[in-house]
């Protein structure tokens, strides 16, 4: 694993909300953490959120068919865990946000299955039980992503736009702009990479990602990562029923089985 960054990555991210960090894992960690999230995902079965109860029919409306997606896997996974609660990780998205420690919020594999939808621009923060404007996630590839079977794309900047309204990924590509029509004069920008390449983006940072035009699988695997001290903002989100029912909108969202801390400085 790569885990340093340059000054000039770090001053990037600051500014656009993103950045790629490319050969993020060696080839044998690719093949080692692709080998776990296929093997994950497929133990999940129609299993949507990894130990959850009920299954998800995966029926054949849009969504869809934006991507398989499968979550908390870390939770089921040790190899998956190791690197996505890695603590060198950790500290990498403390030196991005400039904030003292991460607890884990969910991870994803998201996987664009061959003639996959396009994923509609959105903002990730928004969707969560906390609001924060320093809430980061990692997108790493898993097969090379491309413009033709799906990469990311991100727009500069729209992190400082964002408020926390946000939109559903539904079949309207643009409909982000609709409450936030500043955001259509940013031009994106696309992020190809290589298998074991990743970015990271900031949770209010607008980003979306094309449709998979190939016969190809267009497999990534994702974490999102919440600063510590953040608090409950009301949004269920993937939270535990029992859980959720135990929080009060402003308690700090602390537990250590759920959301552990991935790295603090002392
Ligand atoms: O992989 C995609 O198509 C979308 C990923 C995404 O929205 C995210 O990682 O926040
Ligand atoms: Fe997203």
């Amino acid at each position: 694993m790569k885990t340093t960054l340059t000054a000039e990555q770090i001053a990037n991210y600051r500014r656009d909300g993103f950045v790629a960090h490319p050969g993020f894992l060696y080839a044998a960690e690719v093949q080692e953490l692709k080998a776990a999230v296929l093997e994950t995902v497929a133990a999940m079965g129609k299993r949507k959120i990894a130990g959850d109860t009920h299954n998800w029919e995966s029926g054949d409306s849009f969504y869809d068919k934006v991507f398989t997606q499968r979550l908390n896997l870390w939770r089921v996974n040790p190899t998956v865990k190791r690197y996505m609660l890695n603590p060198a990780l950790g500290q990498m998205l403390c030196q991005l946000e400039g904030v003292d420690g991460f607890r884990v919020w969910h991870d994803q594999a998201l996987i664009k299955e061959p003639f996959a939808n396009a994923t509609a621009w959105h903002l990730d923060n928004p969707y969560w039980s906390f609001y924060s404007r320093h809430a980061i996630s990692i997108w790493i590839a898993l097969e090379d992503a491309t413009l033709h079977n799906g990469c990311m794309w991100f727009m500069p900047g729209t992190q400082q736009m964002a408020r926390f309204d946000n939109v559903n990924i539904g079949a309207n590509m643009a409909d982000l702009f609709k409450i936030y029509p500043e955001m259509a004069q940013v031009s994106p920008v696309p992020v190809p990479m290589k298998a074991g390449d990743c970015s990271f983006h900031n949770g209010l940072t607008a980003h979306g990602a094309g449709a998979n035009m190939t016969r190809g699988r267009r497999i990534a695997m994702t974490c999102a990562y919440m600063p510590v001290g953040s608090t409950f903002n009301g949004q269920k989100n993937i939270l535990p029923e029992p859980y959720f029912q135990s929080l009060k909108p402003g308690d700090v969202l602390a537990n250590d089985d759920w959301n552990p801390v991935v790295w603090q400085s002392a």
